[in-house]
């Protein structure tokens, strides 16, 4: 971007007298105008990424940042008056529920950055993920009018608005194209629905489930909205680009889908090349197999989408014939090649009346890839074992990553530039150039110490102003910040602090160094077990909090509204990341990578990403407790008695019984007593193994406080974290991508 040409056209732009939301408009288009400029099209041979979640945050730093334009933006607005962080009220684009959505924004970043056309396909949502507010400690969900500041940062484009047909409805797909700046400007094509009531209902709210699937019809309309959208749209391209032979299609495109959400897609690229381009369906079904490519992000069952065959031919009656006509290709090329009656059963994309979204995806996608080494592992063993036996070649690891700029260099410029004074700014261009820290850990832990010192400060600042509650500066930060929900283990991180309370309370711990636990977590607003723990927590606060006895030693808060934004202020800040899922549930993690970068150790089970987190950063910088993913799936097949480790642990009996013995207060919803008895009771108590790990995890949170008594060398700890971070960029997963599976 001609950087000169924005100072000039933003010193020009009249801004005293306007409110927030002008100058915010104004400083933005000047931004848009001058970078794009010079934008590219699509090339010839490109990816695309189908994503129904776009977890984005807020844009305006940023993109001024990406185009290399943020200091001069701040320094001239300072000049007219206004201070650039008054633009902290702008609204994060929240088009996302978690670590899914995120990734999805990660990725555009990362190949954006390293010059690689990626083109993003998604749906504009009118409100994104419900803000979060508490009331009595309970979670309440109120809607998310994101666009109230407007939306400077995106371009309707009328022109290429596309009709989508239902059987009962015809809507219009209006795109809203979002520029993704860095080497290249690639483009992020959102769809609004538009016509009527009826169709705007299509793209008005996101599905707030994270992790479990609602089945719901408008969920079903959304998912074969975008996707139909954004197939015309390469198709289009792609005719213009390379005529009507639909064998070369996989050669120039590669239509990345990001989990089983977008896979109506698959049926739809057949629909088109039959129905409008006279191709045959065995051609169509070849190439769609040349052309798609499928990232799975969960194992757990309530999470992979199964859908009515009914439901499909209520209102998309040509996809339902596809799909069943898939299912029988299928069928019979798996009987040619050997597989036996259970396992064309297993495989199968249509079982009974349910169509298995995950299996179409693997039987019609040349490539299929877990989120982390161990997940990878598991879904080859255990949820597509027959699709791995007959095909190997198909399936592959490509770790997550996340993008350093944002995660670092934005939310972390105190760091960023004791990095600078230390190795150079080349790591700004080449994030690997990070590892050359390593060298310099032991000359600089005190101006860390500082820099994190800072930091802390910072967020508590924030948190007094916008929460009114206290917290001692110097307090160490344990930080368990994602969604909500059991396999993540808030529940235990809960348990572990009454524990240590208890134990401060009896005086049992000399010397304890004051400690701050920080939650933030949203749970689905359906999810009504996640939703007790939150209350649970809140509790936990109000009492701990208010306790003079221990309150200097120890606090917790629980932040509300949790989003990309307070997750920026919460990673700088952060001295040890709790990532204690029961190992095998958490697929790979991504807050995990952005603590690591930001240098807190993390203090977790070997599971997802924590893994090859400690394997690069040192098993001495961090902190791994619990069982294994292995010992966890022998437990479960039988043998785990919760009961008798209530029965034998008096400490761990203690607190458990916080939720039946009126030590806290659910307001008669039943709320605790049902937590309670999803430790103890039904078929499968305690499924997430809270109380078989508690014990260690309190034992390390302990070392965890002991080690921290000697600040440097914790302080080197985090650093090499820090250090080693390189391999955790999404620069890296996103070239592994491209070389691999997208060939660009
Ligand atoms: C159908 C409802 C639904 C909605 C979202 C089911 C599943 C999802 C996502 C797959 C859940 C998700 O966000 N998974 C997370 O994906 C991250 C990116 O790969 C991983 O790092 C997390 O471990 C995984 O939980």
């Amino acid at each position: 971007m001609n950087r000169r040409l924005f100072s000039e056209e933003l010193k020009k732009e009249q801004l005293d007298g306007t409110d927030i939301v002008g100058a915010y408009n104004a400083i933005s288009s000047v931004a848009m105008r001058c970078a794009l400029k010079n934008k590219p099209n699509m090339p010839r041979h490109c990816a695309h990424y189908f994503s129904i979640e776009y977890l984005m945050g807020r844009g305006f730093y940023n993109n001024l940042m990406e185009l290399g334009v943020l200091h001069e933006a701040s320094s001239i607005l300072a000049e007219k008056g206004i201070d650039i962080n008054a633009f902290e009220e702008v609204e994060d684009a929240a088009l996302g529920n978690g670590g899914l959505g995120r990734l999805a924004a990660c990725f555009l970043d990362s190949a954006a950055a390293l010059g690689l056309p990626l083109y993003g396909y998604g749906i504009r949502y009118k409100y994104g993920l419900f803000k979060q507010d508490f009331e009595n400690g309970f979670q309440k969900e109120l809607p998310d009018d994101w666009q109230r500041f407007g939306d400077p940062w995106s371009i309707r484009k009328d022109d290429e608005s596309m009709t989508i047909s239902f059987a009962d409805m015809v809507v219009t797909a209006v795109p809203y194209d979002m520029p993704v700046f860095g080497k290249r400007i690639n483009i992020l094509r959102l769809y609004q629905a538009e016509d009527s009531a009826e169709a705007e209902k299509i793209s008005e709210y996101l599905y707030p489930a994270d992790d479990t699937e609602e089945g719901k019809i408008l969920r079903l309309r959304q998912e074969y909205f975008f996707t139909a959208a954004a197939c015309r749209d390469i198709v289009q391209n792609f005719v213009r680009l390379h005529g009507t032979n639909f064998k070369n299609l996989g050669k120039y495109n590669t239509i990345q889908l990001n989990d089983t959400h977008p896979v109506l897609a698959i049926a739809e690229l057949i629909r088109i090349m039959t129905a409008e381009y006279a191709v045959s369906f065995k051609a169509a079904l070849d190439a769609v197999k040349g052309t798609f490519a499928y990232t799975n992000h969960t194992i757990l069952p309530e999470a992979l989408e199964c859908w009515d065959m009914g439901m499909i031919e209520r209102i998309l009656p040509e996809i339902a014939q596809i799909i069943s006509k898939i299912d029988g290709a299928a069928r019979i090329e798996r009987e040619k090649a050997g597989y036996s009656a259970a396992e064309i059963e297993e495989t199968a994309v249509i079982r009974g009346d349910k169509a298995h979204m995950a299996n179409l995806a693997v039987y019609a996608s040349k490539s299929v890839n877990g989120v982390a080494k161990l997940h990878t592992e598991i879904i080859e063993r255990d949820v597509f074992p027959t699709e791995y036996k007959y095909h190997p070649e198909k399936f592959s690891n490509k770790t997550n990553g996340v993008t350093q700029r944002r995660w670092l260099m934005l939310c972390n410029g105190e760091l960023s530039s004791l990095i600078d004074k230390t190795i150079g700014r080349e790591w700004r261009n080449d994030f690997t150039g990070i590892f050359a820290l390593k060298e310099s850990i032991g000359d600089i832990a005190e101006k860390f110490i500082v820099v994190k010192g800072r930091k802390k400060k910072q967020l508590f600042d924030y948190i007094r102003a916008t929460e009114g509650i206290d917290i001692p500066d110097d307090m160490i930060l344990y930080a368990q910040v994602k969604r909500l929900h059991e396999y993540k283990r808030q529940l235990m991180t809960a348990f572990a602090i009454l524990e240590i309370y208890n134990k401060l309370k009896r005086g049992e711990l000399k010397d304890f160094q004051p400690s701050v636990f920080l939650f933030g977590a949203k749970s689905a607003p359906s999810y009504r077990r996640a939703k007790a723990i939150i209350k649970f927590i809140n509790c936990i606060a109000e009492k701990v909090n208010a306790d003079e006895q221990t309150n200097g030693l120890l606090k917790v808060v629980f932040v509300r509204n949790y989003n990309v934004s307070y997750a920026e202020k919460i990673v700088a800040a952060a001295d040890v990341s709790l990532q204690v899922s029961t190992a095998g549930f958490e697929a790979s993690g991504t807050g995990n990578m952005k603590f690591m970068m930001n240098g807190a150790v993390t203090c977790g089970t070997l599971d997802g990403a924590n893994i090859e987190i400690v394997d690069y950063a040192g098993e001495g910088n961090n902190y791994i407790f619990g069982a294994t993913a292995e010992e966890i799936k022998s437990l479960s097949s039988g043998g785990y008695s919760p009961q008798k480790i209530y029965d034998e642990d008096e400490e761990l009996h203690a607190v458990v019984d916080t939720l039946i013995d009126g030590t806290f207060d659910d307001c008669g919803t039943g709320d605790f007593a049902d937590l309670y008895d999803s430790l103890l009771k039904g078929e499968s108590p305690d499924y997430y193994f809270v109380l078989y790990d508690l014990n260690s995890y309190v034992e390390t949170l302990l070392t965890i406080n002991e080690d921290y008594k000697n600040r440097v060398e914790f302080a080197k700890k985090q650093l090499s974290n820090t250090a080693n971070s390189a391999y955790f960029s999404s620069d890296r997963t996103i070239k592994e991508y491209a070389r691999d599976i997208w060939k660009i």
